[in-house]
């Protein structure tokens, strides 16, 4: 049984709906030889993480996995760095507005994920779904939670594996956007799936 911690987002900024935890919600709550926990994370630069840290206590997951929405990103996304550092354009969902603040002090200045980012987009491509590696989680929240994770896989729990990935907005959010890319939620859920069987199948669990 391979334990899966999933998170998605609230939504934020002028958006009333977040793509990452539709699919989240959506996800199969039976899938065989999976166990999963979905936690929907405040878009909040302290509060993600201290509650993801409190999940990650308590579930002891084998894996996390966590889900944003990259409004603009064309292709499902899995990220490949987190940066130990916080800087937005613009406040989070408490109006908090860091500005090139290190998230944890004596830590690492970047972490990579430790899961199998090209196995993760060849298992995604191969449902017909586009998908890449990313190079930047940016370094608004979504960036803090990836952070957050590996560091307790580097300082904490090392066989735990963790990762990000991003996704494009819903069909529905880019209703008068000029021109935007936007992915459905059923077709983000079957790279999701596709996701977590390959990982399985890393794991030699299957
Ligand atoms: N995306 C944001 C934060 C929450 C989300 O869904 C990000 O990319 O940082």
């Amino acid at each position: 049984m391979m334990k899966v911690l999933l998170t998605g987002f609230e939504p934020f900024g002028q958006e009333n709906m977040n793509p990452s935890w539709e699919a989240v919600k959506a996800f199969p709550e039976l899938m065989e030889d999976v166990e999963v926990l979905k936690i929907c994370l405040p878009v909040s630069f302290q509060k993600a993480v201290m509650i993801l840290e409190q999940t990650i206590d308590d579930y002891r997951p084998d894996v996390v996995l966590s889900i944003g929405q990259g409004g603009g990103r064309y292709e499902i996304e899995v990220e490949r760095v987190a940066i130990n550092m916080a800087d937005s354009k613009k406040p989070d969902n408490d109006g908090y507005q860091p500005q090139e603040c290190q998230l944890r002090a004596d830590a690492p200045n970047a972490y990579f994920s430790n899961l199998p980012l090209k196995r993760m987009v060849e298992a995604i491509q191969d449902e017909g779904i586009p998908a890449t590696i990313s190079n930047s989680a940016g370094l608004y929240v979504c960036n803090s939670v990836l952070y957050t994770a590996l560091h307790l896989v580097y300082s904490k729990y090392p066989n735990m594996q963790a990762g990000f990935i991003h996704v494009p907005y819903l069909p529905c959010q880019v209703v008068g956007k000029n021109k935007q890319p936007s992915m459905s939620t059923e077709t983000t859920v079957q790279a999701l799936i596709a996701v977590i069987q390959a990982l399985m199948a890393c794991n030699q669990m299957v």
